[in-house]
């Protein structure tokens, strides 16, 4: 069976993971409303007709930040765009594109394959927002698709499989073996970024301590990683109810992704400063 590797590149927040949630038909990427969600490039698997499909999530590239953990994910991003085969670059109804164009640049030079689409046309009903594409993007063509309402996807997997059909060297390009880990990292983050709000989603990170596998019952130790003492208190909550709650959550969508109960401990600490931080970042898995 042929293997693919499908990149999906885009801006935060235009639903990269919710497409890989919709192709995978599961739940294993990290979605929220908060934008720069995903951290870390993930790999999930999926059949389309008699292809194995492996698609690669990755973070919303920062335009405006400036930080060593902004441009540990913009190079997380771009570096699979070698790797792949196929690429998928997804935006929404905006006034402006300079940011897909900048991508686009670096699609245009590598020579792949690409699609690209335009999430959430469910907020653009008149095509108003859309109709500028043409004049600001060097394509002839995109898809207009909305993930949420199910709208044009059977064009976007007829388009990607049309576009499959006629790649005649595949990548081979495999997933790393810390996928698993980066995946339950990045399951628990989102339990905590869906449950705080104002700064916390882009000061915190999750690092994984340890994974004892055991027979009936796996036992995960991970920190969450905050700047200051005060999003520590919000963490923990009254009675330690909140962290529990950021617990459970997790639990339940780890366990579903493996199969298997688990156990998991949680421990706030406070690093300050850990976003230029080259060792901290590396350690959460941010940078190579
Ligand atoms: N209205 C609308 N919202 C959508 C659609 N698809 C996804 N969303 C929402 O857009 C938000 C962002 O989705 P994500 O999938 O997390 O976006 P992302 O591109 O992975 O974001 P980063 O990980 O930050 O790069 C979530 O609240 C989704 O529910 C859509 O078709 N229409
Ligand atoms: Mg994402």
């Amino acid at each position: 069976m042929k293997k693919i590797n499908l990149l999906v590149l885009g801006k935060s927040n235009v639903g990269k993971s919710s497409l890989i949630n919709y192709l995978t038909n599961s739940h294993i990427s990290l979605v929220s409303n908060k934008v720069h969600a995903t951290r870390v490039s993930t790999f999930h698997e999926f059949k389309l007709n008699d292809y194995h499909i492996q698609i690669i999530d990755t973070p919303g590239i920062s335009i405006s930040d400036n930080n060593l953990l902004a441009q540990a994910m913009k190079s997380n991003a771009i570096k699979h765009i070698t790797n792949c085969d196929l690429i998928i670059l997804l935006s929404q109804p905006q006034k402006t594109y300079e940011y897909e164009q900048r991508l686009l640049d670096e699609i245009l030079l590598s020579n792949k394959p690409f699609i690209v689409c335009i999430n959430k046309i469910d907020q653009d009903p008149d095509k108003k927002l859309c109709q500028t594409i043409n004049k600001q993007l060097s394509i002839r063509t995109y898809l207009s698709i909305s993930i949420k309402e199910n709208l044009g996807m059977d064009v976007l997997m007829n388009n990607m499989l049309s576009k499959i059909e006629n790649i005649s060297d595949v990548s081979g390009f495999k997933m790393s073996n810390k996928n698993n880990l980066n995946i339950i990292q990045e399951l628990i983050r989102e339990s905590l970024i869906n449950r705080t709000n104002k700064e916390i989603p882009y000061e915190s990170a999750i690092r994984i301590v340890t994974y004892n596998r055991q027979k009936n019952i796996d036992q995960i130790k991970a920190e969450i990683i905050v700047t200051k003492d005060s999003h520590k208190k919000i963490i923990i909550g009254k009675n330690g109810n909140m962290i529990k709650m950021i617990g459970t959550k997790a639990r339940m969508n780890i366990e579903s992704l493996i199969n298997k109960k688990i156990n998991l401990s949680l421990f706030v600490l406070v690093k300050e400063n850990w976003k230029n931080n080259p060792e901290l970042l590396k350690d959460f898995g941010y940078i190579d």
